[in-house]
């Protein structure tokens, strides 16, 4: 899919700008489940608003205004949130899949429905298997302020032996395969476990680097308006470098 959709974002950076009516992408001051999106859109080049509710609506409690109103929170009040035109949708692997046809994605792989699948299938095992994963360790470690060391080396011990287990797979497929969704899930594996994790995985390398140089997303990335936090809990870095502590050496 990764030559697939750079073909696609290619010829979509000429046209996705022209994209008529109003983007917008609402999510939370994070990186969180939202950011694959952020990339995808960036890349066609598309017009859109990348509306972030912020920390403050969280602490002072009018999330739960916004969470009521399902103009601004979808049918299940929760984010990230697609609108499209007078199109709103919900859930993370639907906006994905919805992108994909949206953004030329589909129509560059010939509508090949198994092609679409594998692209599904790419998105769910990133999404589920390693964003999760990763919020749910950095939230397990934020409030494990009072564990024994002995519990953080092990927390932090089972996240690496599971995504020890999937980076062969993944290089095997970063061969040929790729998307916004597993440069997403990558990226936070570097974050978490150092860059160091791809030691060894020449093709993890490669995909990240010729996802990173991608001319709109190099600028997107230089402009700085990707979020600097995974779950935007501003204590995030003091896990991360207490994670860092605890990585098997
Ligand atoms: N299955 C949904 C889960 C969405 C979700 O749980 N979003 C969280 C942020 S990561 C949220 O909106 N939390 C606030 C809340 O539910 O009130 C998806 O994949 O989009």
């Amino acid at each position: 899919m990764l030559r697939s959709c750079m073909r696609a974002a290619a010829r979509n950076l000429s046209t996705a700008a022209a994209v008529e009516g109003k983007v917008v992408l609402r999510y939370f001051e994070s990186r969180g489940r939202a950011q694959a999106l952020r990339y995808a859109l960036v890349d066609a080049n598309t017009n859109f608003k990348d509306d972030r509710i912020s920390m403050q609506n969280i602490m002072s409690g009018n999330w739960f205004n916004m969470k009521n109103n399902a103009s601004i929170s979808g049918i299940w009040g929760s984010l990230p949130v697609l609108e499209w035109d007078n199109f709103q949708l919900s859930q993370t692997e639907a906006i994905s899949t919805f992108l994909y046809n949206k953004l030329g994605h589909a129509e560059q792989n010939a509508n090949d429905l198994q092609l679409a699948a594998r692209s599904a299938s790419l998105t769910s095992f990133a999404h589920q298997d390693i964003i999760l994963l990763s919020l749910q360790l950095i939230n397990i470690i934020g409030t494990m302020q009072n564990a024994k060391p002995e519990d953080l080396v092990s927390a932090v011990g089972q996240f690496h032996a599971r995504i020890h287990g999937f980076l062969p797979r993944i290089e095997n497929l970063a061969k040929s395969n790729g998307g916004y969704l597993i440069f997403e899930a990558m990226d936070l594996i570097a974050m978490i476990l150092g860059k160091e994790s791809f030691n060894g995985f020449p093709h993890c390398s490669k995909f990240m680097f010729t996802m990173m140089e991608r001319p709109n997303i190099a600028q997107y990335l230089k402009s700085g308006q990707r979020p600097l936090y995974l779950t935007g809990s501003p204590v995030e870095p003091t896990i991360l470098a207490r994670v860092a502590e605890c990585r098997p050496k």
